[in-house]
């Protein structure tokens, strides 16, 4: 920080440096992750109420792991979506949402995306524009089947459950704090832990609707291990390094930064001579004061922060 500087001065001033590089800026990225929806009640995957916390990613998010267990997984995954169909847009995803409205329309000779590592949805419920919008890890609305031989995938099927076993399941899935209900008028408590869940068949789970030989439905999401969807990546990948116009600025909004490719995308902007502006409730203190070169730090929840910093 400055000398002459407190706290609040030095926010002021990298906000005031921020909003004119801004205002300056011609292309625009912003990459998203889980900590953009902690506003709208979603667990992120990291730190303390963390949703790994509480699973070992391996059992829960890996081809393995399904074809191990496709129960298991999909009553984790049927609670995401229970849990995200109950979410709401916040603030933030708004402020994005306007700001990718700007990036379409013909008056504004701003170019902008938005690369999302969520799963959730709240993006395109926020009235996002779609041509901007890059769910780089797949949609937890989107189903695919699971059989090499079909190409069957429903986008955008909001219909929950997906099937009566699935229901049962929703809500003792939920890891995030201790819930109560009567059993046989009894009070018990259910653990905030790993919840007991139960052994469903493959019967009781979501069958691709063409495959004659009952074929399992997955959730269209991109596990670890997979590879991200070439068409998208390459969008992504044409935006950030196009010759003629090196992006200016790259939002980092609510990301530990810890998965691969995404995290890569921050440096190579940078590389290109970008601006980097971290929104995130856990910076590191030299970039908050404003100590480290071409980026802002900006320190608080990306749903309150957004709005502010990109009116
Ligand atoms: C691939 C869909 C190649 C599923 C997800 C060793 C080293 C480096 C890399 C690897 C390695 N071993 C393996 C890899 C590659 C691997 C990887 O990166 N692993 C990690 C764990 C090290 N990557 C892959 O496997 C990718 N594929 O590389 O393919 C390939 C090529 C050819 C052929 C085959 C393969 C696929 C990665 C996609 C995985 N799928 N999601 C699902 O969601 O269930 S990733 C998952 O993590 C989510 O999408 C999530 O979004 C994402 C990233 O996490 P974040 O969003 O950053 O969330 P996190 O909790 O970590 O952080 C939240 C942040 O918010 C924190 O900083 C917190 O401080 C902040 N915050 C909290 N509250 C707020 C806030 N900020 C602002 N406001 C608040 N209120």
């Amino acid at each position: 920080m400055r000398p002459s500087e407190s706290p609040s001065t030095t926010m002021s001033t990298q906000l005031k440096e921020f909003q004119e590089h801004l205002l300056k800026s011609k292309k625009i990225v912003a990459l998203v992750g889980a900590g953009l929806s902690v506003s709208s009640g979603l667990p992120t995957f990291r730190g303390s109420q963390g949703l790994w916390k509480n699973f070992n990613m391996i059992d829960l998010a890996t081809p393995d792991a399904f074809y191990i267990d496709p129960g298991l997984v999909w009553q984790f995954y049927s609670w995401r979506r229970y849990t995200a169909l109950k979410a709401k847009p916040n603030k933030g995803h708004y402020a994005l949402a306007k700001l990718s409205q700007m990036g379409k329309s013909p008056q504004s000779d701003l170019t902008y995306i938005t690369i999302t590592q969520n799963v959730d949805g709240l993006s395109s419920r926020s009235g996002h524009c779609k041509e901007n919008l890059y769910e780089i890890h797949g949609s937890l609305f989107d189903l695919k089947c699971t059989s090499f031989m079909c190409n069957f995938v429903d986008h955008n099927n909001f219909k929950q459950p997906l099937t009566k076993a699935l229901a049962d399941t929703e809500e003792e899935f939920d890891p995030s704090h201790n819930r109560k209900r009567s059993l046989d008028e009894q009070e018990v408590s259910i653990s905030p832990q790993f919840n007991p869940v139960k052994t469903l068949s493959e019967k009781e789970l979501p069958q691709c609707p063409v495959c004659k030989d009952g074929s399992l439905l997955r959730p269209g999401v991109v596990w670890f291990g997979e590879s991200l969807p070439l068409s998208l990546i390459t969008k992504v990948d044409n935006f950030i390094e196009s010759e003629g116009s090196p992006v200016d600025l790259i939002l980092v909004i609510g990301t530990s930064g810890t998965v691969y490719p995404a995290n890569s995308y921050v440096d190579r902007v940078k590389l290109k001579g970008g601006k980097v502006a971290i929104f995130n409730t856990d910076i590191e203190n030299d970039i908050v004061v404003g100590k480290v070169k071409d980026t802002w730090g900006f320190k608080g929840d990306a749903a309150e922060l957004l709005p502010l910093a990109l009116k």
